[in-house]
Parts: structure tokens; C-alpha cells; sequence
């Protein structure tokens, strides 16, 4: 548990580093009095993205945290985007949830391909398979240092062409994608979704609105919103420099499960609320890196 917080902790401080977003809504929250202190915030999940190729992918990465008590629940497709994915439960309910999703590379096109392997094949074995995982100083590094080469910016423009995906996980590779606020145990006013909304865009915070300022699960349990990603000043091969995508924030409502609504307020717990994922909202979500998103700012 020790071990595993110490990880958290350092995808989140360097998470918080480089995306302002997430000290503009903390602040924000502490101001309008939604929260004393950073510390109060519910962490519904984490999300990474990789690449689906041999020795890397979701069945890399996913054992550093299977090796520290997460288990593995829905598999999730996205056909258009071309990309798996799994989430992960938390040994603890009061850690995160982890979202882990993978580029299907066989999927595109070839010259995209060729363009990954080009980076991806200097991995010649799985780097997990070898990283001491108790070691948090290690882990640390590894979550946060190049499995490959410094991408050129003519791969990465051919990439975006095709899978903005693909460009984003190729620069950014294994930094975390976004956190994720639980707003339904806030206080009443901004508790829910819609409220929450329009808090944020207040403070001057922009919104995903791809298929809506909020996403809903068919079955009305959960909803989810995300800022759009802010742009980071990337540095690319030979010194080139331009400005990409960098990671976001996202906000999730989830309601209580009808056999629970009875329930006094008091003794909801996660337990009594809608878990997991919805592949629609996802569907929308990964584009809060997408420039059809991030040309709005
Ligand atoms: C993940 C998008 C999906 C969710 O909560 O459904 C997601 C990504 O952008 O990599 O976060
Ligand atoms: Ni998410």
C-alpha cells in the first residue's frame, strides 16, 4: 500500500507540473469554498494510454499495478479510434481507479505503422519484466522517462494525421493522461454534473463538447465532463519545436444504483454507486486531446 501511494504521488506531482488545469480548478474549488484543501478531492480514476505492440501495450504496463493489488475488470473496444482498453479496481476504495487503453497499431495504415515501429522496436524486451516493482524511486523513473527516441516532427504530424492517439502517445508515452474529480460527494450545488459544468466554465476553464458538455452512460448512472487539453511547448528531434497536446482534466458523476436510492445519505459508499466505465463516453473523452478540441482555446 506504502509503495503503491508513493506511485500515485509521483504520477500526480508531475501530472500537476505540467497541466495548469488542474491547480485552476483546485483553486477555484478552495475559493468558492467547495473544499478546505487539495487533500479533500475524490480521485475517481487515472488513465494512461500505450502502445499496442510486442513487449509494450496494456499487458506491460498493467503489471506494476496487478504486482500492487489492482485487479482487472471490463474490456473495452473503440473500433473508429482504433484502441482497447481495460479498467482496473484498486485494492483500497480510497485510491483511484486506473483506465489503461492501447493503440490496435496492426489496425493502421502501413506507412503509420512503420513510422511507430521505427520507435517502438528499439524496445527489444518488456521493460516491466525487468523493473524491480517494490522499488518506488524505479517505478517512479520508468513512468516518466523515454522507452524511445525523441519523436521527429514530421513522424509526428504524419501520426496526428491519421490517430491523434497515436501522436499524443508517442511524445507523451506513459505521463499520466488526466485525473479524474468525483463531484457526486461535493456539496450540494455541486454535486452533480451540469452544476459542476458550469462552476468550471465560470472560472474560465473550457470544456470537451464532443457529443455534449457532458457524457452519460446509457443507464443514466454516469457522467461524466473533461477540460480540453492544455497545449505544452514540446521539444522534437534536431531541436524542432511546436505546440501539442498535453494531458487534461475530467470530472465524473456517479449516481447511486437504484437498489440503493433508499438508502440514508450518510451511509452511501462507492460500493452502493454505479462503477466502471461507459465505452460511448469514453468514445468522446479521448478527443479532449484532439485538436478538433484543443483548436478551441
Ligand atoms: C481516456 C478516455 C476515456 C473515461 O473515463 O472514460 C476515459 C483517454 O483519453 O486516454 O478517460
Ligand atoms: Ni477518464
Amino acid at each position: 500500500m506504502q509503495v503503491l501511494q508513493q506511485i500515485l504521488g509521483g504520477l500526480m506531482r508531475r501530472y500537476k507540473a505540467r497541466v495548469p488545469d488542474v491547480d485552476k480548478v483546485i483553486s477555484a474549488m478552495v475559493a468558492e469554498g467547495i473544499i478546505r484543501e487539495a487533500g479533500e478531492i475524490e480521485n475517481d480514476h487515472i488513465a494512461f494510454r500505450t502502445m499496442g505492440v510486442p513487449h509494450l501495450g496494456i499487458q506491460s504496463l498493467e503489471k506494476i499495478f496487478l504486482h500492487h493489488g489492482y485487479t482487472r475488470r471490463d474490456y473495452y473496444h473503440f473500433t473508429e479510434k482504433k484502441l482497447d482498453a481495460y479498467w482496473y479496481a484498486p485494492p483500497d476504495p480510497a485510491l483511484p481507479r486506473i483506465f489503461i487503453s492501447e493503440l490496435r497499431v496492426e489496425d493502421l495504415s502501413p506507412d503509420v505503422q512503420r513510422i511507430i515501429r521505427s520507435y517502438t522496436d528499439e524496445v527489444t524486451a518488456d521493460p516491466v519484466l525487468s523493473l524491480p516493482l517494490d522499488d518506488v524511486e524505479a517505478v517512479d523513473a520508468f513512468l516518466h522517462s523515454g522507452l524511445w527516441r525523441l519523436p521527429s516532427l514530421a513522424d509526428f504530424k504524419a501520426l496526428a494525421k491519421e490517430s491523434e492517439y497515436a501522436s499524443w502517445a508517442i511524445y507523451n508515452r506513459y505521463y499520466l493522461n488526466h485525473f479524474t474529480i468525483s463531484v457526486h460527494n461535493l456539496a450540494a450545488g455541486y454535486n452533480n454534473i451540469t452544476a459542476f459544468n458550469e462552476f468550471l466554465e465560470k472560472h474560465g476553464l473550457i470544456l470537451n463538447d464532443s457529443g455534449g458538455k457532458y457524457k452519460e452512460s446509457p443507464d443514466g448512472l454516469l457522467l461524466q465532463s473533461s477540460t480540453v487539453a492544455g497545449m505544452i511547448e514540446a521539444e522534437f528531434a534536431g531541436g524542432e519545436q511546436m505546440r501539442i497536446a498535453g494531458s487534461y482534466v475530467e470530472f465524473a458523476e456517479r449516481r447511486v444504483l437504484p437498489a440503493f436510492t433508499q438508502l440514508p445519505a450518510q451511509e452511501i459508499t462507492r460500493a452502493h454507486r454505479r462503477e466502471g466505465f461507459e465505452a460511448a463516453n469514453a468514445n468522446r473523452i479521448f478527443e479532449s486531446t484532439y485538436s478538433s478540441q484543443t483548436n478551441k482555446q
